[in-house]
């Protein structure tokens, strides 16, 4: 029957994807020119397939391998550079790594390792501008090449956060004991996106500094650059801030749930020498239910619970009353402007997140003060511009770039006008309606970060966040069960993020506009015990997409020749460490097509 077929390659997809390719690697312990020469002519493969040979992900720009051949890296390896605050710690982890790591490809690439070579002695780097600052748009670029011949091979970069990009490279092409490297090998790379990002929501659930600091490692061996860290919300307030300290004191899941400055600054410095920038978002005016502890008089509705019989539109999360800072009451901006300068000083990082996502009506409606504004002609859309222009002018004072969420200027209900938002200073970052609120947001000329929710949102573990919660219970509701179940189903698989095209549907200058991506990991059903797993190696997915696209040279999808690299790529993560989901049995490396 014509389904027979069909029904039968559904089901090895289920099982294996990809195409297969499995080479032997042929290790000459003496010279022997001859046999190498009779093996190339005699196995002559084909040179697309001898990309996908180089196991990096992301997959770099250009790639020039002509022969598979490899050689040893020396006993005595090094790593060669000028003095850098930040480089040169990256370049002793590395040098760490590649001398110890071993790591055994599953899908091995026919490579001759060459012992008539000279053992690869120094991997030189030279950096063009030493001087240039970790921020957005620094140049990424980097060059690598390994000769045959040579003792040394040679790393050039415009900065030396192209140079850590650079080295990440060179270190995933290290493998096996003894270790050694691709020769006759050429790379040139550069991102397609500046902004290659992960938000971390710390305030539903707490994650220990251990666990930040993974996952940023874990970020740059994927050429990740910002960690946007989501750090306060309505469920707690988990960082210390000087000026106000009794945010956190009160705020906070508890005296050892807090990131005390000192925790901020190992972050950020640890950020520095991976390359990732660390990005705060301080969410306000809605999210800050865990501020009123604290200071219940700036908050409203933070006492608002949920209700068997009340409108479930006023409830967002699983939360404690989302608390709405008051704009009309000056103290609001007294805590607020202490707790921006206190994060600018924290964080040296030039882009402040100041969230304005989600304001709900009824929220605000329960402060008689805003109530009695409104009776008297006032809009909410006017309570949310005067907050914005009580709080951003000064953000853009200590030279901060404001990103907020896309609701400051699409929500339907409570939005500015765009006169409110200067251009040069406001980035949005998009969550909703796909590519439709991506291009909404550059026809108003801003510039944007995707983090689109039926994509980029990792947080689902349970679909029954919302639809099938017993609060949410049709019986005693009233309300529809499903509401909520199309975040969460389908599940956003790797393939669906790599797909993605954040660009989708723009005009080339609109697309100019697009500064990048980012994964989102919301965490109401997160929390470290599954971090690891949620994060990779989906996000994988992104970083490459990001990085060169996700299109083959004939410019077709290639998250089928994808496949067996990041499979590769999800074991040499678990082998520095980071718990990454597997993407298929492993049956499938051991067998194949
Ligand atoms: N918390 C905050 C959240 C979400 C947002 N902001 C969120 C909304 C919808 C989904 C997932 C997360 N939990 N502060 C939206 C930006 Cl589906």
């Amino acid at each position: 029957t014509p389904t027979k077929p069909k029904q039968k390659k559904a089901i090895e997809m289920r099982i294996c994807e990809g195409k297969k390719s499995m080479f032997q690697v042929f290790v000459l312990p003496i010279p022997k020119f001859a046999i190498i020469l009779c093996l190339t002519l005699i196995f002559p493969p084909p040179a697309a397939s001898l990309k996908s040979a180089v196991n990096v992900w992301p997959k770099p720009r250009l790639v020039s391998w002509p022969r598979p051949l490899a050689k040893f890296l020396s006993a005595n390896f090094t790593i060669d550079s000028s003095y850098h605050q930040h480089l040169t710690p990256a370049i002793n982890r590395y040098l760490g790594l590649v001398r110890t790591e071993h790591y055994h490809p599953l899908i091995t690439p026919f490579v001759i390792v060459s012992a008539s070579a000279p053992p690869l002695q120094t991997l030189s780097i030279n950096v063009i501008d030493l001087a240039v600052p970790l921020q957005h748009v620094a140049n990424e670029t980097y060059s690598l090449s390994i000769s045959e011949a040579g003792e040394t091979a040679y790393l050039t970069a415009e900065t030396a956060w192209g140079a850590m990009r650079g080295l990440e490279t060179f270190s995933q092409l290290v493998w096996g004991n003894p270790p050694a490297v691709p020769v006759g090998l050429y790379i040139w790379d550069a991102p397609l996106f500046a902004h290659r990002g992960i938000m971390l929501d710390t305030s539903r659930n707490y994650y220990r500094v251990e666990d930040i600091l993974r996952t940023i490692e874990a970020m740059s061996a994927n050429k990740l650059n910002v960690f946007h860290w989501h750090i306060t919300d309505s469920h707690s307030f988990p960082l210390m801030v000087p000026s106000e300290p009794e945010l956190a004191a009160k705020g906070s899941y508890g005296p050892d749930m807090i990131y005390s400055p000192s925790d901020v600054a190992k972050i950020v410095q640890f950020g520095m020498e991976h390359g990732v920038r660390v990005l705060p978002e301080i969410d306000s005016p809605g999210h800050t239910g865990s501020w009123a502890e604290a200071y219940p008089e700036i908050v409203a509705c933070a006492n608002m619970f949920w209700l068997p019989g009340s409108n479930g539109a006023d409830q967002l999360a699983a939360e404690p009353g989302t608390g709405h800072l008051n704009p009309l009451n000056q103290k609001t901006y007294e805590v607020l402007k202490n707790v921006i300068r206190d994060a600018s000083n924290m964080f040296t990082e030039t882009f402040y997140h100041g969230g304005a996502d989600e304001i709900i009506p009824g929220c605000w409606k329960a402060d008689p003060t805003i109530r009695s504004f409104l009776s008297n002609g006032g809009t909410l859309s006017q309570l949310l511009e005067k907050f914005i222009n009580s709080t951003l002018p000064y953000i853009i004072s200590l030279n901060r770039t404001v990103v907020y969420w896309e609701d400051v200027l699409l929500n339907d209900v409570v939005k500015v006008d765009s006169s409110f938002l200067p251009r040069e200073h406001t980035i949005l970052q998009t969550w909703n309606n796909g590519s439709n609120n991506t291009k909404k947001i550059v026809e108003a000329g801003y510039r944007t970060i995707v983090s689109s929710s039926e994509f980029y949102y990792l947080d689902c573990g349970h679909r029954d966040f919302l639809g099938n919660d017993s609060r949410y219970d049709p019986q005693t509701t009233g309300q529809d069960s499903k509401e909520g179940a199309s975040w969460c189903d389908p599940f956003k698989t790797w393939q669906t993020i790599y797909n993605y095209d954040i660009t989708f549907g723009l005009s080339e200058d609109e697309a100019k506009l697009v500064i990048g991506g980012e994964v989102a990991l919301w965490s109401e059903q997160a929390d470290p015990t599954v971090l690891d797993g949620r994060l990779w190696p989906r996000t994988s997915a992104m970083a490459e997409t990001l990085w060169s696209g996700n299109r083959n040279e004939a410019g077709r999808k290639r998250s089928g020749e994808a496949t067996d690299r990041l499979n590769e790529w999800r074991y040499r993560m678990v082998s520095r460490g980071v718990k990454a989901e597997p993407i298929q049995p492993l049956w499938c490396i051991r067998n194949p097509g």
